[in-house]
């Protein structure tokens, strides 16, 4: 078992009813508050009596699908330097990720000198080319709010920890954009980070040039994050300026920015946005930028991890998972084990934003022994869920003893 793990099992046994869905509120993201009851005794699911009050949580189980890399932990360097988080320890107050956990989709740049003054480039169609400088932006900066991150290559082989929330600050990309003396045919901007790297990428696929194509509206939200959970954003994570676009994959959120430079609908899409066509599901690989498709996060489900109780009324499995992405904010969640039929799933407290991921859970008695297949689905034909329909985040647990 894995130290995370271990530690987990320790703390859930310590603190009691710490895993209720509706359990304390006070650390909420996004301004969740509000919706849940006591702690522990008593309060029960937010659909009346919590059928695992006063049980036992006996065991955690895994997927067995999942790759076994190791998670928690950075791995490799440069463009190859990974962190998965691990998520199977998500509970009502953990729901965002601690820095040193969040995860890594490559690391600090070798090449990158963290004593020169950072300079962000502003140039293309500009009055003048310029230069921004952190005394000019630093002080623009403030609360932006939690917000999460996926990494559109997120897989099963790294137990879909490419994925992670935090509070962050930031300068508002507007704020920024006001600062730029765009010429007339000017309708977007070129946001590129430094990627000097001595180590090349083992499997060629990272090529060198991290750069995102934006039309003004599509950075409405978007943010320059110069803070992530109340420190300076640790070097990893694109210090000291990286893009952060609500909603979208994190392919978009260029680390270590570095120069902005304004295009007109002519712009060809980056080398970047051609690498990440089909992961941010693109038809094909456009030419421009201006034929590429937001690059946008849809709604998407998952199990976090299957806990074993042993209850008042015996035996009981609860499935606990998340719910993320998409714009509109929904609880209409299905899930179905195995051949069983699908049923609803309590999201509870019911989520109040897309910014961030809400907890789920889903008492289950397994009617038998054996593998069980995991699968979600959004019951409103109206919000488009095509990575989650395609099976992209299935999981599958074996249940030993029911
Ligand atoms: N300069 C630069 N920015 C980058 C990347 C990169 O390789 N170089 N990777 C992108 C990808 S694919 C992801 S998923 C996010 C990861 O951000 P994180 O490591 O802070 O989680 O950064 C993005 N920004
Ligand atoms: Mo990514």
């Amino acid at each position: 078992m894995r130290s995370s793990r271990r530690a987990f099992l320790t703390s859930a046994a310590a603190a009691s009813g710490f895993l209720l869905g509706c359990g304390d509120d006070s650390s909420m993201v996004g301004g969740a508050a509000g919706a849940g009851g006591e702690g522990g005794s008593g309060a029960g699911g937010c659909n009346g009596a919590d059928p695992f009050a006063g049980g036992e949580l006996l065991r955690v189980l895994g997927f067995v699908d999942d790759g076994d890399i190791e998670l928690d932990v950075p791995l490799n360097v440069g463009w190859d330097g990974r962190l998965f988080t691990d998520l199977s320890s998500l509970s009502a107050d953990s729901l965002l990720t601690p820095n040193e956990r969040f995860y890594i989709r490559t690391r600090y740049p070798d090449q990158l000198d963290p004593r020169a003054p950072w300079r962000v480039a502003v140039d293309g169609l500009v009055r003048e080319p310029a230069e921004l400088t952190l005394e000019q932006l630093l002080p623009l900066a403030g609360p932006r709010g939690a917000h999460l991150m996926e990494c559109s290559g997120n897989t099963r082989a790294g137990s879909f920890g490419l994925l992670s929330a935090a509070r962050w600050d930031g300068i508002p990309m507007a704020d920024v954009l006001g600062l730029l003396q765009p010429r007339r045919e000017a309708t977007r901007v070129l946001v590129s980070g430094f990627d000097g790297h001595s180590v090349p990428s083992a499997n060629g696929h990272s090529k060198p040039g991290a750069s995102w194509i934006f039309s003004f509206d599509q950075l409405a939200q978007a943010f320059l994050a110069t803070g992530m959970n109340g420190v300076p954003l640790p070097p990893d994570h694109g210090a000291p300026l990286r893009l952060l676009v609500p909603g979208w994959y994190g392919c978009t959120c260029i680390k270590w920015v570095d120069r902005l430079s304004l295009v007109d609908d002519a712009a060809p899409a980056t080398s970047q946005m051609q690498e990440f066509a089909s992961r941010t599901h693109q038809n094909g690989v456009p030419e421009l930028a201006a034929q590429y498709a937001p690059a946008t996060i849809d709604q998407a489900a998952m199990p976090v991890r299957v806990e074993r109780w042993n209850t008042s009324s015996g035996a009981l499995h609860r499935v606990v998972g998340i719910l993320w992405g998409g714009s509109r904010i929904t609880d209409a969640l299905s899930i179905r084990l195995g051949e069983e039929p699908w049923t609803r799933v309590d999201v509870c407290p019911p989520p109040t934003t897309n910014a961030t991921w809400t907890l789920w859970s889903h008492a289950w008695k397994p009617p038998r022994s054996g593998r069980y297949a995991i699968r979600m689905r959004i019951d409103d034909p109206s919000i488009v869920t095509k990575r989650l329909d395609s099976d992209y985040y299935l999981r599958t647990v074996q249940i030993d003893a029911t």
